[in-house]
């Protein structure tokens, strides 16, 4: 377990509680760099962030240059590593319908640029990873855009970044995070299925994978483990952001684990573990937390939060190892077919017309209503491994 890594975002611990209904509940730091220091000294091994998490959107060159120096400095003095960037491309009124897919091609080069310039100081603080949230790519209507050109727009985007990143053989990879709606109506690529459809699309797919996040696909009624099962399956899962959510509802970004608990538990089992058949092997980027310290928080509740999401990864991470373990969740898996699924439906060499010519009889008995898979039984295993 010590192989595993902790990320976290600076927009996460700095975020002082605004939201729509209400203002800041928290006195935050004047310099976010401060951030990265308690991070460091909390045993978190990166962060993450955007680039108006350290600088203001109308910075002056000077200004943004000087924040660099000071979170450089902290890097070297704790140690601490900028593991993925992201840019801030919803925030500003100009985003407002969309960076990659607004209907202004003005507003489309501006945040272009945006974009490629926060990819170069990821390059070079280090960073292998661009995450881009398209948080404001949608609409709130059907009929706002035509739906054939703002895809086509979305996907020259990323293209370009990505082209970019090869031309100037940055070690780096693009991570698109899904959400389906929040802040808009609805959003573009709201989930790991419509990403990996629009990725399929590109000219430099190569470098285009995930960065699925727990809440966004629960918001969608999705089940996160089976989303993230599909994009390892892909060989696309190239970031991740874990935390909290209670089903479908507004975006809770809670703690890891403080809200669908034992699918957070099976998240982190494949994640660790990878899956029983070693088809999907196990993750091994960064664990990165992305959630929101509740707006009734202190610094205080801040800083355990931050400690919260790691000791419950930590948690789980040896409760899914004993559970793996158990010899009675071996014998069940046995039971609910884990040996025989690996087994193609076809043999081998052998051709539909033989296929179809071959006389098939068994029991329909023995193979349906009567075969028993164990299922609740391995299901109450995993419980009571969670639980003790
Ligand atoms: C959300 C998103 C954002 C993005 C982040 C990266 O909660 O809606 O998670 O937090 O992850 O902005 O660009
Ligand atoms: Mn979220
Ligand atoms: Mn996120």
């Amino acid at each position: 377990m010590s192989d595993i890594k902790f990320s976290v975002g600076l927009w996460t611990v700095n975020w002082g509680g605004a939201d729509p209904f209400g203002t800041a509940t928290r006195h935050l730091e004047d310099n976010p760099i401060a951030s990265v220091y308690k991070l460091a000294e909390l045993g978190v091994d990166a962060f993450t962030f955007h680039d108006n998490d350290i600088y203001p959107i109308e910075a002056d060159s000077t200004f943004r240059q000087k924040r660099i120096n000071e979170l450089k400095k902290a890097m070297q003095e704790t140690g601490i590593i900028c593991e993925m960037v992201t840019t801030n491309t919803f925030s500003d009124p100009l985003f407002k319908d969309g960076a990659f897919t607004s209907p202004s091609r003005n507003v489309r080069r501006f945040g272009l640029k945006k974009i490629i310039k926060q990819i170069d100081l990821g390059a070079e603080l280090g960073a292998t990873t661009f995450v881009m949230w398209g948080g404001r790519e949608g609409t709130e209507y059907d009929n706002s855009k035509d739906l054939y050109d703002s895809h086509a727009r979305y996907a020259e985007g990323i293209d370009t970044v990505a082209a970019y990143i090869k031309q100037k053989g940055y070690n780096m990879r693009i991570a698109l995070e899904p959400k389906p709606n929040e802040p808009r109506g609805d959003i573009f690529l709201p989930t790991i299925g419509h990403a990996l459809a629009l990725i399929g699309t590109l000219d430099n797919k190569d470098i285009v994978g995930l960065n699925p996040e727990v809440g966004h696909e629960q918001m969608a009624t999705l089940n996160f483990t089976h989303g993230i099962g599909l994009a390892m399956y892909c060989d696309k899962l190239f970031h991740i952001d874990l935390n909290g959510q209670n089903g479908p509802r507004y975006d809770q970004d809670l703690v890891f684990g403080h809200g669908n608990l034992i699918q957070s538990f099976f998240t982190v089992d494949l994640l660790d573990n990878g899956s029983p058949n070693g088809g999907i092997k196990p993750y091994t980027g960064y664990r990165h937390f992305d959630y929101k310290p509740s707006r009734t928080e202190t610094t205080k509740g801040v800083w355990e939060s931050v400690i919260g999401n790691m000791k419950t990864y930590k948690m789980l991470s040896q409760k899914a190892k004993a559970y793996r373990a158990d010899p009675r969740t071996q014998d069940l898996f046995a039971q609910a077919g884990y040996n025989e699924i690996n087994i193609p439906t076809l043999a081998p060499n052998e051709s539909i017309s033989d296929f179809l010519a071959k006389d098939q009889s068994f029991s329909e008995t023995s193979e349906a209503s009567e075969y028993d898979r164990g299922y609740v039984q391995l299901h109450q295993i995993a419980l009571e491994h969670l639980i003790s």
